[in-house]
């Protein structure tokens, strides 16, 4: 796309995306239990040594206040967080008090400041001891969850005014039961999509929560509750085949309509429940939960986007661990790749997903959720100054803008973009290897926050919306 200059609307919010575990530390703190990023799966990171992992997070916790001063200096105006299950409610679901202390502190530190705050209930972070009860497995663990919402919802609801319900609710059932990459390592599908049904009434109860605590007066009479999921539009080759546009089907179905039509239309897509069940694998679904899932219809919708889907039809109906394949992966030839993460850079995807949502969905309202681009080794690119010199990052997310601000030209209800995360955080993939912000967190240095060369663009534009 030749470069030129775009304006985003002068009400569209420009902000910061972040989690609970990824940034506040103190673990053992304040009365919080563990959840099973502080139980397992930290125990994978290499250099451990306390300094990274949920264990300390980014010493957001210590930092908050200066933390928000820093990103509202950078021209930002709202930051989404999460808070953690495991340190607002104790092993018995009764508030712990100094959990719900530290974020009244939080949320009034913002307010202070001056930046909204966004907040997420659930960022892939189960106390643990309701994983051992079986997870999102569990029927109880989903009514946990609920009940977990409601206290959130009736704790803060004069303080916060955008809520979510799941960060990705997608992505637990693929890393944790599908592909075997976060603890338990399972391999199963038809587990994983037990979980991801699980999941979907779990977000419907809550939101059943949340409609009854705003008619109680708990909440803040222009508040909204939403879903984040990651979205983008499958693309498959040139001149597919029928088995190529089935794959894209499929992972369309599952990845977004499956979220789509549940917080547009109550619903889950039934041409996906239907092939599903064709290869064998049905969901636990019981005679109330149509009246459930109708509850899960939402006011609006986060959309983070880091890359596209590219399938094809798969070589094989199983893989070699017996799990069902709808679809294989594609490398595009022309694809432009963030080597880092291995992830394809792709600024056009989340045009498809504005143009889809547009017409598939056309009373949707949406934000740019979370989208960034994550390297490793930014210490290695540092100038004299000790400043990271990071030009792709600010090309990164200046494409991306452009797209989105076209969508928006087009009839796109888009109404935000929040980066992930402008302060350096720690990784599910790789601790704290693989950086994305604006902002370096020194580990060497007592986790010292210092703008990376980016930053002044990032301030340029978002006190202009200029992209430029
Ligand atoms: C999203 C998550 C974030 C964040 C981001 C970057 O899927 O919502 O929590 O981690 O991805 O991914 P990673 O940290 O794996 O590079």
């Amino acid at each position: 796309m030749a470069q030129q200059t775009y304006k985003l609307p002068d009400d569209f919010f420009f902000g910061a995306a972040m989690s609970g575990p990824q940034t506040e530390g103190h673990w053992r703190d304040g009365g919080k239990i563990e959840n099973l990023w502080d139980t397992w799966s930290n125990l994978r990171i290499e250099d451990f040594h306390n300094r990274v992992g949920s264990y300390a997070g980014n010493d957001f916790t210590n930092r908050r206040h200066d933390d928000l001063v820093l990103l509202k200096s950078l021209g930002l105006t709202s930051v989404r967080t999460s808070i953690q299950w495991s340190r607002l409610l104790d092993a018995d679901g009764n508030i712990n008090p100094e959990g719900e202390k530290y974020y009244h502190e939080l949320f009034a530190d913002a307010r202070e400041v001056g930046i909204e705050m966004f907040v997420n209930l659930y960022h892939f972070d189960m106390p643990t001891y309701l994983f051992k009860r079986g997870g999102w497995e569990n029927r109880e663990v989903v009514e946990a969850y609920a009940h977990y919402a409601g206290k959130a919802f009736r704790a803060f609801g004069k303080e916060i005014r955008y809520w979510f319900t799941f960060n990705e609710p997608i992505v637990e059932p693929d890393q944790r039961y599908t592909n075997g990459v976060w603890y338990p390592f399972i391999r199963n599908y038809a587990r994983a999509r037990a979980v991801q049904y699980n999941i979907s009434l779990a977000h419907s109860l809550a939101v059943r929560e949340y409609r009854a605590a705003k008619q109680e007066g708990y909440l803040l009479d222009d508040s909204r509750i939403g879903l984040i999921n990651c979205f983008t539009p499958p693309y498959t080759r040139e001149n597919p085949s029928a088995a190529d546009l089935e794959a894209v089907r499929m992972t369309d179905g599952v990845c977004n309509r499956w979220w789509l039509d549940l917080v547009t239309k109550g619903e889950l897509p039934q041409d996906v429940i239907d092939t599903l069940a064709s290869r064998g694998i049905e969901l636990p679904a019981r005679p109330e939960d149509k009246l459930i899932l109708a509850d899960g219809k939402v006011d609006w919708l986060g959309c983070n986007y880091y890359h596209p889907e590219r399938v094809q039809a798969p070589a094989q109906d199983t893989d070699e661990n017996g799990i069902p394949r709808f679809a294989d992966p594609y490398v595009w030839p022309e694809a432009e790749m963030n080597k880092s993460r291995g992830w394809e850079i792709y600024p056009k995807g989340l045009y498809g997903f504005a143009m889809k949502a547009r017409d598939e969905y056309p009373e949707l309202e949406w934000f740019v959720s979370e989208n960034g681009i994550g390297i490793e080794r930014e210490d290695l690119k540092k100038d004299e100054n000790g400043v990271i010199q990071d030009d792709y990052r600010v090309d990164f997310v200046r494409r991306h803008l452009e797209w989105i601000a076209r969508a928006i030209q087009d009839g796109a209800k888009c109404r935000g973009y929040h980066y992930w995360a402008v302060i350096d955080n720690w990784s599910w993939a790789n601790a704290f290897k693989n950086r994305y912000g604006f902002v370096e967190v020194d580990l060497e240095d007592g986790y010292n926050r210092r703008p990376k060369k980016s930053a002044a663009w990032l301030k340029q534009v978002a006190t202009t919306h200029v992209v430029d």
